[in-house]
Formats: C-alpha cells, sequence, structure tokens
C-alpha cells in the first residue's frame, strides 16, 4: 500500500489518531487532521506531534473542500452516519478505520479477532497470556486501548495479534480477515450509534465476513444471537458451551469439567480451578480455550494460565477490604448487562455506584435483577435520575443520588456494613465525567484507597 504523497484525512485526534497521523507520517503522506474538538482542547496531544511535518490541522468544524482527499482514515468513536461522512462516501473517497490500515500495512501475522459485548477485554488479556506464555510472538491489541497500528514496523508473519474489536472497529473495516474470529455474547449496547439491535449484529459479524473455510470462527452456543451468526460464516465454525454437551466444540461436561471435543475427546480441568470467578467468565474461558486449542497452543500451557490469571484492571477488580467491606471496580462496565454479570458474581449484599453517560440503555432488566442482592443505589451522572426513576419503580427505597465520585465513595462507606461490597459498575459509559472509564475507575481506587 503506497501512501506516498497521498492526501490522507484522518478524523478524530486522540488515541487512534496520533498513532496514525505518527504512522503515516513515516509512509510520507500529506495528512489532514480533523477533530470537532477546538485547538484548545487538544493542547497536549499538538505539542506531542508537534515536530511532524506535512500535517494540516482542522479543529472545531469539518473541513470544507474534500476535493483533494484521496482516502479517509476514522476514528472508532467517529459515527459513520455522520452527514459529512455520508459526504465523503457520496464523492466515493474511501473511507477505513485504522484496523483496516493496520491490516493493510502488516506484514501478514496472525491476526485473532474478539469481539461481543462483554467479556472482550478479559478473554483478548486470557488468550494474550496464553500466547505470551508459550513464547509466541504475541501483542494485545485494539479496542483494549492499543491502536493496532502501533504494531505494523514490530511484526511478521511469526507473531500473533490478539486483537479485541468493538462493532465501532468493526464498522470500519474491509478487507481485515482473522485467521480465527470469536464472537462471545450480544446484548444491548451502543444504541446511539448503531439505532436498532440489527444494526449492531450486523456490525459484531463483520468480524468473520472475509474468513474462509481455512479459518476458524469460534461462537458461544449458549447464546441463541450468536449461534445463528453461523449461517453466515463461511469458516469452520467451533462452537462453545457451558450448558450444552457439543460435539466438535468446548462444552462443560455433567462434572463440570471444560471438554475440548475439536479433534479428540479431552478433558482439560474442571470448572472450579479456573482463577476468574463467575459463569460470564467461564465462558470467556472456553472461548480462549477454544481460540488457543485452534492454534496449536500446548494443552500444559493452557491449563497453567487458566488456573492463574488474575484478570484484568478495571474489571471486577479488588481494590480494597475495610473494616470488612469489599470495595470493587468495575469501571469498564459500560453497559447494563456487563453490569448484571458483576452483580451476579456476588452472594454479598452490594451498594452499587451506577450512572454515568446517557447510551439510551434500557435499565428495566438490571434493576429487575438488582433487586436479588443491590441493598442500596448510588447514583452519578447523566443517567443518575433516569436510574432512580426506574429503580422506584421496581420498589428500591434506599437510593442517594450524589454530585462526583469521592462523594459515591463517602456515602457508600457511611451506609456499609460488614459483609457488604461496594461495586463500581456503572452500567453507562464515562465520557460525561471523565474522558475514559480508566480515570473513572482510578478516580474510584483514589477514593477508596483514601479513605480511613
Ligand atoms: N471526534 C470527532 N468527531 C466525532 C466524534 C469524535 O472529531 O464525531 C473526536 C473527538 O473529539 C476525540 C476523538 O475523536 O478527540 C476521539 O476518538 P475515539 O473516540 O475513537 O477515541 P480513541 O482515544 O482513539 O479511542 C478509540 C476507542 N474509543 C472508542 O471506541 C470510543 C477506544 O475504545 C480504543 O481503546 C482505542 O481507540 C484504541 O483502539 C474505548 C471504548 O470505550 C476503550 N470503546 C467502546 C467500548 O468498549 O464500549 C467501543
Amino acid at each position: 500500500m503506497n501512501l506516498k504523497d497521498k492526501n490522507v484525512l484522518l478524523i478524530g485526534l486522540a488515541k487512534t489518531g496520533v498513532s496514525t497521523i505518527k504512522y503515516l507520517n513515516k509512509l510520507g503522506a500529506n495528512i489532514v487532521v480533523n477533530d470537532m474538538k477546538d485547538e484548545s482542547k487538544l493542547q497536549d496531544i499538538l505539542k506531542e506531534l508537534n515536530d511532524l511535518k506535512n500535517v494540516e490541522y482542522i479543529l472545531g468544524h469539518h473541513p470544507e473542500n474534500i476535493d483533494e482527499i484521496d482516502m479517509t482514515v476514522v476514528s472508532p468513536g467517529v459515527p459513520l452516519d455522520l452527514p459529512f461522512i455520508l459526504k465523503l462516501k457520496e464523492k466515493n473517497i474511501e473511507l477505513i478505520g485504522e484496523v483496516e490500515l493496520a491490516y493493510r500495512l502488516s506484514k501478514n501475522p496472525i491476526f485473532v479477532g474478539i469481539t461481543g459485548t462483554n467479556g472482550k477485554t478479559t478473554t483478548t488479556s486470557l488468550v494474550g497470556e496464553i500466547f505470551k506464555q508459550a513464547s509466541k510472538d504475541t501483542y494485545i491489541v485494539g479496542n483494549i486501548g492499543n491502536p493496532v497500528i502501533d504494531t505494523v514496523d514490530l511484526t511478521n508473519e511469526d507473531s500473533v495479534l490478539i486483537t479485541e474489536l468493538s462493532s465501532f472497529q468493526l464498522e470500519s473495516i474491509d478487507t481485515f480477515k482473522p485467521k480465527v474470529s470469536a464472537v462471545l455474547n450480544v446484548t444491548e449496547d451502543h444504541m446511539n450509534r448503531h439505532h436498532t439491535m440489527e444494526n449492531y449484529i450486523e456490525a459484531k459479524s463483520r468480524v468473520f465476513m472475509n474468513q474462509n473455510s481455512d479459518d476458524v470462527t469460534i461462537l458461544n452456543y449458549d447464546d441463541l444471537e450468536v449461534r445463528n451468526l453461523a449461517e453466515k460464516s463461511k469458516a469452520k465454525i467451533i462452537y462453545f458451551s457451558r450448558k450444552e454437551k457439543i460435539d466438535g466444540g468446548v462444552y462443560l461436561d455433567d462434572n463440570a469439567n471444560i471438554v475440548i471435543d475439536i479433534d479428540e475427546n479431552i478433558m482439560l480441568l474442571n470448572k472450579n480451578e479456573l482463577s476468574l470467578p463467575g459463569d460470564h467468565n467461564l465462558e470467556n474461558a472456553m472461548a480462549a480455550v477454544a481460540i488457543s486449542y485452534v492454534l496449536n497452543i500446548d494443552l500444559d500451557i493452557i491449563r497453567k494460565v487458566l488456573k492463574t490469571f488474575g484478570g484484568v484492571e478495571h474489571r471486577q477488580e479488588f481494590v480494597r477490604s475495610i473494616n470488612n467491606v469489599m470495595f470493587v471496580n468495575d469501571s469498564k462496565g459500560t453497559n447494563p448487562d456487563s453490569t448484571i454479570k458483576a452483580i451476579q458474581s456476588y452472594n454479598n449484599p452490594i451498594i452499587l455506584i451506577a450512572g454515568g453517560m446517557d447510551k439510551q440503555s434500557s435499565f428495566d432488566e438490571l434493576l429487575e435483577i438488582a433487586k436479588s442482592n443491590v441493598k442500596s443505589l448510588v447514583l452519578l451522572g447523566e443517567t443518575a435520575s433516569i436510574i432512580e426513576k426506574c429503580a422506584k419503580d421496581k420498589g428500591f427505597e434506599s437510593i442517594y443520588i450524589v454530585k462526583d465520585m469521592k462523594e459515591a465513595v463517602a456515602t457508600s462507606y457511611e451506609i456499609a456494613q460488614s459483609e457488604d461490597v461496594v461495586l463500581l459498575s456503572p452500567a453507562c459509559a464515562s465520557w460525561d465525567m471523565y474522558k475514559s472509564f480508566e480515570v473513572r475507575g482510578n478516580d474510584f481506587k483514589d477514593n477508596v484507597n483514601n479513605l480511613r
């Protein structure tokens, strides 16, 4: 792919944008950078890119003249139905995302593409750890927070890229073809971007759209929407299930053993030997087993990592216990389904800190399930009053609306009793109050660590 002297428009000047600009610059492209934020809000990034030549910035508004643009690269957070994007498409200007660009530029490494509404980050990290332990040249990239393009010059055909892919990133791929893809689950999320579940599932299923019979698609048999995606993939299908015995797949037998039944029948290990808690993590582990097995990883290494893998920061991360009250950071719980899974992982009474940016999700199911072990709700952010109304309709009485994380942590600790779990699992994105879910999770942890 020769981009020397080509005019490339890059939309979105954040993590993806910065990495992409740096790489395009190395290739000798003329880069036009566009971000809806104005210069004053992008000072740090602009400073970082200060030395780069052949970069023009159009900030605070879209470019007026697009006649000279040869290609556009969009950041994942940019919706593809914006009028400006539609105008680019009308003019037949090629528009791709950073994952597609990195794929085209890469030197034929093995791509593993992992998507799903929840569990992507945990599964990606788990698979990454298995491959690292197997001494593979492993890169853990994608939505997890590491732009794929950063690895282009580091990797070759012996490298493995374990790639977490969001529906946003999948919308802007074109030829991207992973050797192994996995869809973990689909439940409602990002409706403000995709508008319908149909569109959302369509975006997710793009992970296998370019695969053929030499490739493998791994699907969750227990999730009907995901199970049915098998019809759309041309790759070899391998299901995993914790509820049914699957010939040719990975399943849990009557004694709670994880069984690989792909080429032969192998009893891998017992569910109780897994270090990660909860049924959702059992599913993540089974997907990781299937991915690792089809890429010929030694069974002993898979076993060893499953027994020891301690989880991911901001995903049901244990922070501290004070006076027998346990504080857990699940800031990555950015949609109702993810929060449901978190509250179902604990038997003890929970004080749930929730709320954040409004993605137009429904909180009905979450609050119905929360009735079983959530004793109090501490709510903050844009959706606080929406969740409060829904919670009152469901009969919740112990509800506190707070202005920030400091007050959320202080209030939770004040009302907590011995054996309670204070769980930050917001069921919403962080962007109304924070730059990212990581910053939100760190704010929670700082406030918890400052408690006396
Ligand atoms: N912007 C515009 N116009 C728009 C929208 C955004 O100019 O219409 C600008 C914003 O002003 C901002 C920039 O675009 O300056 C932000 O771009 P971005 O949202 O794509 O953010 P990045 O920092 O590049 O991070 C992205 C992913 N973000 C999103 O998908 C929203 C990160 O996923 C990912 O880790 C990173 O690329 C590296 O691949 C985060 C995420 O929240 C973790 N993902 C969602 C999720 O997991 O639910 C999908």
